[in-house]
């Protein structure tokens, strides 16, 4: 298929989305090894970046997110504010969530972000959920909901796709297929090569892509929620990529294929990236290049002492904002 060419400002927009996550990301990487710096697990996105920018650029402010526990590349994208973010991880007051969720739960209405669930093979769910909502309201818009590839094997996941297949709802399932579930390797949990080729049993187009050329990432992206909005029923991307570090930072990953490593290495979303742009002159030097990464590394400096400088939440704001206030919302 003929790429489409897109604009330059486009291009440039989705290389930096990538820069800043991988940039928050190694930092988020190297404070969950200082002792008392960030609690919880820390899970990141290395080397699946282009699927955020990718699919993430895609949408619109209407539509709306449901992700999992390696959400932050889909947050950034979303343009949650990173130092709301990075004080959330670090569960401070000034956080996205006032600190009460931690890096695993977060949510951000303002941006139509639901929900980041970490009970693998249930954002599916919750999608099916927010997309009747759209439906019921003639929304023109679509629910784009991200999950692994280990996600796909739960029984949670087959109903999604079957009620929302069912019911043709505007849907795009994005699984981001990454060879590895904790510290099981997809031919171990999945009979098949191709995830997406389940889409047929649920009556909706499957695609697969390269997962780790952002701007095929994007491309397929536009195409499949256009479709959605415009009510052809759900999609299943499937995209094709590598979980670069362990399960969580707490994970050496001992149990992978060094050469297997080296060789996703080699097809890095962002350096591959960084060459077409060089190479077609949208960068135009490596000194260029080099302004790009510190304007991302400085954007992450800034997030790190805003999220610092904030103070922990207090004992007595524990269960505000928790659940909705019935009263409250009758008057
Ligand atoms: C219902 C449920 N079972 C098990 C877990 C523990 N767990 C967290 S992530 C994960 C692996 C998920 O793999 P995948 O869906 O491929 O996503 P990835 O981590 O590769 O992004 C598991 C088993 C969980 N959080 N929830
Ligand atoms: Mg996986």
């Amino acid at each position: 298929m003929q790429r489409p060419a897109f604009e330059r400002d486009q291009r440039l927009a989705l290389f930096a989305d990538m820069l800043l996550i991988r940039a928050f990301e190694d930092r988020v990487a190297k404070l969950a090894h200082e002792q008392g710096r960030l609690p919880g697990m820390q899970i990141t996105c290395h080397g699946q970046e282009a699927v955020a920018a990718g699919v993430v650029r895609a949408l619109t402010p209407e539509d709306v997110i449901v992700t999992n526990h390696r959400s932050h590349g889909h947050l950034l994208a979303r343009g949650v504010d990173p130092n709301a973010l990075m004080a959330e991880i670090m569960g401070k007051r000034d956080g996205l969530n006032r600190g009460k969720s931690g890096t695993l739960h977060m949510a951000d209405p303002s941006r139509n972000v639901l929900m980041t669930s970490t009970v693998v093979g249930a954002a599916p769910l919750l999608a099916v959920g927010a997309a009747f909502a759209q439906r019921y309201r003639n929304e023109r818009a679509a629910t784009c909901v991200f999950f692994g590839d280990g996600a796909a094997a739960e029984g949670s996941v087959h109903e999604a796709m079957n009620l929302a297949g069912v019911w043709k709802l505007p849907v795009l399932f994005v699984c981001e297929s990454n060879c590895w579930a904790g510290a099981q390797a997809h031919k171990e949990h999945c009979p098949i090569g191709r995830i997406a080729d389940r889409a047929a049993s649920y009556g909706m187009t499957g695609e697969v892509v390269d997962g780790n050329d952002v701007e095929a990432v994007h491309e397929a992206a536009l195409d499949l929620l256009e479709r959605r909005r415009a009510g052809e029923g759900p999609a299943l991307l499937e995209c094709r990529t590598y979980r670069m570090h362990g399960h969580g930072e707490h994970d050496p990953q001992h149990y992978v294929d060094k050469a297997e490593l080296a060789a996703w290495a080699a097809r890095d979303p962002i350096g591959r990236y960084a060459e077409v742009l060089l190479r077609e002159g949208l960068v135009a030097s490596a000194a260029e290049m080099d302004g790009l990464r510190s304007r991302a590394a400085a954007v992450v400096d800034a997030a790190v002492a805003f999220a610092d400088a904030s103070p922990y939440p207090p004992p007595e704001e524990a269960l505000e904002h928790v659940y909705v206030n019935p009263i409250a919302r009758e008057v």
